[in-house]
């Protein structure tokens, strides 16, 4: 059976091999970032992920395909130097004790290629360093990343929290669990719960046009 162009892209990751992966991306037909993320990248982790649950690969080797993953995903898009300040701001941050970055990198890379200037702390950021960062940035949109059940406690206080600040910034809550569990609970009507990058993408394309329009 032919294999997938994600399964080439996850086999290269575990390899190790930067340059190959870099260039297996670089060479795809559609360099859109969205269509990049959705179908190699994205799918990509996921099968690490089931050969690591499996037993069928080891720790070492899914840290060192996190490691492909996130220097392709660093390597991918040359950051320009703009002499125009961007006008939407937003920040991406992961919950505390949440190390699962790489999909809020690619959120946040999303909103950059859609002409926002952005702020990736990426994982675990206690609440009190996000609080008075947001306080100094102003985002209109704050992106909370959270993968791991046991990290869920806490998302209820960030929701409230940083909804709550003068500006009153867009919360979305994005990450694994919101596809696998109801997180209205933890959100509160305070939030907007993100399940995937067609969401985000929608959401973003939505809120855009409304801006637009007021
Ligand atoms: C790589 C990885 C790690 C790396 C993380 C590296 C990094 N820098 O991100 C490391 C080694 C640190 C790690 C650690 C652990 N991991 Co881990 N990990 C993975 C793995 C293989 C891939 C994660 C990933 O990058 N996925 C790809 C991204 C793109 O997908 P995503 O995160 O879902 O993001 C998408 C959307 O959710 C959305 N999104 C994400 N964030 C946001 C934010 C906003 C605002 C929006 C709008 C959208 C959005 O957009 C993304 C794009 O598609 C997954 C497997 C999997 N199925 O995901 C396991 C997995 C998540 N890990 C798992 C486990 C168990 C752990 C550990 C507990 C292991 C351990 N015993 O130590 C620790 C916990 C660490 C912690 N405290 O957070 C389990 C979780 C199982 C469970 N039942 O909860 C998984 C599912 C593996 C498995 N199959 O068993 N892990």
């Amino acid at each position: 059976m032919a294999i997938s162009e994600a399964e080439k892209l996850a086999r290269l990751f575990l390899e190790g091999n930067h340059a190959e992966a870099l260039h297996f991306i670089r060479q795809q037909p559609d360099q859109n970032r969205m269509v990049l993320f959705k179908d190699l990248f994205t799918p990509a982790m996921y099968m690490i992920g089931d050969l690591w649950e499996n037993n069928e690969i080891s720790v070492a080797d899914e840290h060192l395909a996190t490691g492909v993953c996130d220097f392709v995903l660093s390597r991918l898009f040359q950051v320009s130097v703009e002499e125009t300040k961007r006008e939407k701001r937003a920040m991406f941050l992961c919950l505390q004790g949440e190390q699962h970055y790489l999909g809020l990198k690619m959120i946040n890379s999303i909103f950059e290629e859609k002409g926002w200037e952005t702020k990736y702390y990426g994982a675990s950021l206690p609440l009190e360093y996000a609080l008075k960062s947001a306080l100094e940035m102003k985002p209109e949109v704050i992106g909370l990343s959270v993968s791991i059940v046991y990290n869920l406690p806490v998302l209820k206080n960030y929701v409230r929290t940083l909804s709550a600040l003068p500006n009153k910034p867009v919360i979305l809550v994005g990450g694994r669990l919101t596809e696998k569990y109801d997180l209205d609970p933890y959100v509160n009507n305070q939030g907007i719960i993100i399940k995937n990058l067609q969401q985000a993408e929608k959401w973003l394309d939505e809120y855009i046009e409304e801006r637009i329009n007021a």
